[in-house]
């Protein structure tokens, strides 16, 4: 996947300023726009996107570089009260992700009703990295109704910059990459400057599929889903060829993905094929299955095959 032109990480034009490259760790409750907010740092459509809170379920990784620093962004799962395995394995992974970064930017909601739980989660994100909180979905209030909210979360301990953003009207994103490039230790290059991730085309498909279920279905069905990718061939002549299984934990929620007569599954293949194939650049041709596995979000052996192992990072 080549890296598109949107990255702004530019830094002084000096001749003389050393280049900066690190980790940084998008952490913060479900919903808030982490996913958003990766995506529009790196100019791609990387992270699943949704209105649904936890949409995503492992750290999605978009790196972003400029003459004088290289962020290797890390999406992760939104912080909430854990009630199955897979919701603990997904809170270990933020965990863990924020407390190996180099900066950690905590992502929060600019309404005052919420304050106290923002001011919570600055106080609770794990390690010992700075804290840069990025006050999103700026687009949805008067600019005026931000200054208390800044004052307070600028007063919390780790906390070095509050940016306000809107990461869906690009507002404030230049501002968020400098105050973090910033911070990042001196280090050349991790990745070639054109990489936009270092994530396997596999994982994306599988996160196209599980995005394209969160938009098409409602209540507990997307919630009950995970995609297994069984196949996955690049073929010389012709489309390549994606097979995935679609895991749902009953047979009434199979019944709802299928939809009369099968339509609603062929909804759902024929959006994320257009998706695949705009990822890939490729053809492709998809099959899906649908299998009812029982109670999966709470088998760790389910949970390692589908790659979300409580003890994996
Ligand atoms: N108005 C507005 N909406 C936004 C903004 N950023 C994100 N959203 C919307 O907020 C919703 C949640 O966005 P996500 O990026 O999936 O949120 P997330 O924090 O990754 O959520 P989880 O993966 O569930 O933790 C989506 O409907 C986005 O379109 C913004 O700046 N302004
Ligand atoms: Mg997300």
């Amino acid at each position: 996947m080549p890296q598109n032109d949107d990255a702004s990480c530019e830094g002084e034009d000096s001749g003389a300023t050393p280049f900066r490259a690190g980790h940084v760790a998008l952490v913060g409750r479900p919903n808030v726009g982490k996913s958003t907010l990766l995506n529009a740092l790196v100019g791609q459509a990387l992270a699943a996107v949704s209105h649904k809170p936890q949409t995503t379920r492992m750290t999605v990784r978009g790196i972003v570089t400029g003459p004088h620093c290289q962020l290797v962004l890390e999406d992760t799962p939104g912080l909430m009260d854990p009630r199955s395995t897979l919701d603990r394995a997904m809170l270990r992974l933020a965990r863990i992700t924020a407390a190996s970064a180099d900066v950690a930017v905590a992502v929060t909601r600019p309404w005052e009703t919420n304050l106290g739980d923002d001011v919570q989660l600055i106080r609770t994100v794990p390690g010992t990295a700075p804290v840069v909180v990025a006050i999103n979905k700026i687009d949805l209030v008067p600019k005026e109704r931000l200054l208390p909210i800044i004052a307070r979360l600028a007063g919390q301990p780790r906390v070095c910059d509050v940016v306000p953003i809107s990461a869906t009207e690009r507002d404030g994103l230049d501002v968020l990459v400098r105050v973090v490039a910033a911070r990042m230790p001196e280090s050349p290059q991790l990745f070639p400057p054109d990489q936009v991730t270092d994530q396997p085309e596999r994982f994306f498909v599988a996160e196209i599929l599980r995005e394209q279920v969160l938009l098409l279905y409602h209540q507990e069905v997307p919630y009950a889903t995970a995609v297994e990718i069984e196949e996955f061939a690049e073929r010389e002549h012709g489309k390549d060829l994606i097979r995935a299984t679609i895991w749902v934990e009953r047979e009434s929620q199979r019944m709802i993905l299928l939809g009369a007569g099968g339509s609603a599954l062929k909804r759902l293949g024929v959006r994320a094929r257009t998706q695949m194939e705009h990822l890939l650049d490729r053809p492709v041709y998809l099959e899906l299955w649908i299998k009812v596995r029982p109670k999966w979000r709470d088998r760790d052996g389910d949970l390692a095959r589908l790659g979300l192992a409580p003890d994996r990072s």
